[in-house]
């Protein structure tokens, strides 16, 4: 197979759409050499059926605000691959919601679920509808519309959409509901539920979780310990947050959060009281980051309008907002005042120049689909909870997270250790492993 060739066809196919092209592209130049290996592969011509998803639904979604108009919005579904399990997959609400964007998450998708280990294949979906400004009733006509065209094309062991950004509990309920009520069945056809009606405890804190799970086993390799480390983190939403409050936990210092408006750099670390004003913001309030540096002048300081990556002194960062959102010059900023990790909350958070400036750093750089793994991780989790009718508690869904991040890890280290030095290439790690059981699985399947 000829890598650029192969990337060349697929831009001319599917020409507008980079973020799609920029996940495709960073998978197939790492997973090219175990590709070549397996002639069958190529026989199948497994890389394009790979690549290109199972199907795509698109859709109208009409609702009535709150003063009496029609307004109408794109709904999508990408159901990816389900080769090793059904789709499972988040739903994103964001005015930039896109094809591109989805198809981009739906891939990503596929390989994160291979490496948690669980029967789940790959899915996204979402809508260009913001739920920022919006009542709670305009969200919940929102939803009710957005599932009557999707209450079709999901279930408990055909596709398992959850919340993503701008989709929380709220949404997640409301879509429940919904579809509860078409389906006429009371299934965990969505994960990220309320504990009350089949919701997995720890499934909130699962996605920033385990990305510290991730970066304590990544640190272990080098002998280095995470407490007094100082690390940036961007966003302030569902990941962001509890990244924050297991950092704390661990005795590290949170020293940024942010949201689309700008971000707070505090120098000495967040304290457990600035941390709560942050979360009951955020959670109960649904207000902007910039709120916490008005109520504490002192320890913080606001820049509106920018990412934290250059206004921040860290040992580690942990973007956790959204994709592209750290570039090259970022990189080198982070890198030039001596940040030693960068493990990624966010999907596809680094630009291709960033990762290019962390792998020649030779530092240690998670992709955020081992990282943040955790998060559908818990999913599966809460899937195999509802089928069986049972729940466990905290403890236990905690410990298998840890075992679930600790076995990601090593498949990096097996499929991601350079030979001859001691450099462990995640990126390279993640593809691999990921591809190889997607891969194996699909050519057991046959041409579908
Ligand atoms: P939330 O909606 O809870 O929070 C998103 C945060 O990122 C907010 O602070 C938001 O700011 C900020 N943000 C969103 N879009 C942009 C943008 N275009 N530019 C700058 N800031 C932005 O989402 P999550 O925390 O759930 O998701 C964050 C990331 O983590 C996403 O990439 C998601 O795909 C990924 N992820 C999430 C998982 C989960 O379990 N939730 C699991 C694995 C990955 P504002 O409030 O101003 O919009
Ligand atoms: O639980 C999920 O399926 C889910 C929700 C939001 C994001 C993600 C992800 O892995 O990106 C998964």
């Amino acid at each position: 197979m000829k890598t650029n060739e192969f990337i060349e066809d697929l831009r001319s196919r599917f020409p507008n759409e980079p973020e799609y092209m920029q996940a495709v592209e960073e998978v197939v130049s790492t997973i090219e050499d175990v590709y070549n290996e397996y002639p069958e592969m190529e026989r199948y011509n497994l890389l394009e059926r790979l690549c290109i998803p199972d199907r795509i639904l698109t859709f109208r979604v009409s609702w009535v605000d709150d003063k009496g108009r029609v307004r109408n919005n794109t709904g999508y579904r990408v159901q990816h691959c389900n080769a090793i399990g059904p789709y499972k997959g988040g739903i994103r609400f964001h005015a930039s919601v896109n094809l591109s964007i989805l198809k981009f998450l739906a891939f990503e998708q596929t390989f994160k679920n291979s490496l948690t280990t669980l029967a789940m294949g790959g899915a996204k979906g979402g809508s260009d509808f913001s739920p920022r400004g919006k009542s709670d009733m305009e969200v919940m006509r929102f939803c009710q519309a957005f599932v009557t065209e999707l209450w079709r094309q999901i279930g408990p062991d055909t596709d398992v959409p959850a919340g993503d950004i701008g989709v929380g509990a709220r949404e997640v309920g409301y879509m429940f509901g919904y579809y509860k009520k078409m389906a006429r069945e009371f299934t965990g056809t969505f994960t990220g539920k309320g504990i009350e009606f089949g919701g997995s405890l720890i499934r909130p804190e699962a996605t920033g979780y385990g990305n510290c799970y991730f970066l304590l086993n990544m640190l272990a390799t080098r002998g280095i310990g995470i407490k007094g480390k100082r690390v940036a983190i961007s966003g302030s939403g569902n990941v962001a947050i509890y990244t924050a409050q297991k950092l704390m936990e661990l005795g590290a210092k949170v020293v940024s959060m942010s949201d689309s408006s700008g971000s707070i750099y505090v120098p000495h670390g967040l304290t457990p009281e600035q941390f709560q004003f942050i979360f009951d913001l955020k959670n109960l309030y649904r207000g902007r980051i910039s709120e916490a540096a008005d109520e504490f002048p002192e320890a913080m300081e606001y820049f509106p309008g920018e990412r934290p990556w250059k206004h921040v002194k860290c040992d580690i960062a942990m973007p956790s907002a959204t994709q592209n959102e750290l570039d090259g010059d970022d990189a080198r900023a982070l890198l030039a005042q001596g940040c030693i990790a960068v493990s990624e909350g966010a999907n596809m958070p680094s630009t291709p120049e960033a990762i290019k400036e962390f792998i020649a750093a030779r530092i240690l750089y998670a992709p955020g689909k081992a990282a943040n793994a955790g998060g559908v991780a818990v999913s599966g989790l809460e899937m195999a909870q509802n089928s069986q009718k049972l729940s466990w508690s905290a403890a236990e869904v905690d410990t298998k997270l840890r075992d679930i991040m600790a076995d990601i890890h090593s498949q990096c280290v097996k499929f991601g250790a350079e030979k001859g030095s001691d450099y462990i290439n995640y990126v390279k790690g993640a593809n691999v492993a990921g591809f190889m059981k997607v891969a194996r699985a699909m050519m057991a399947q046959g041409i579908l």
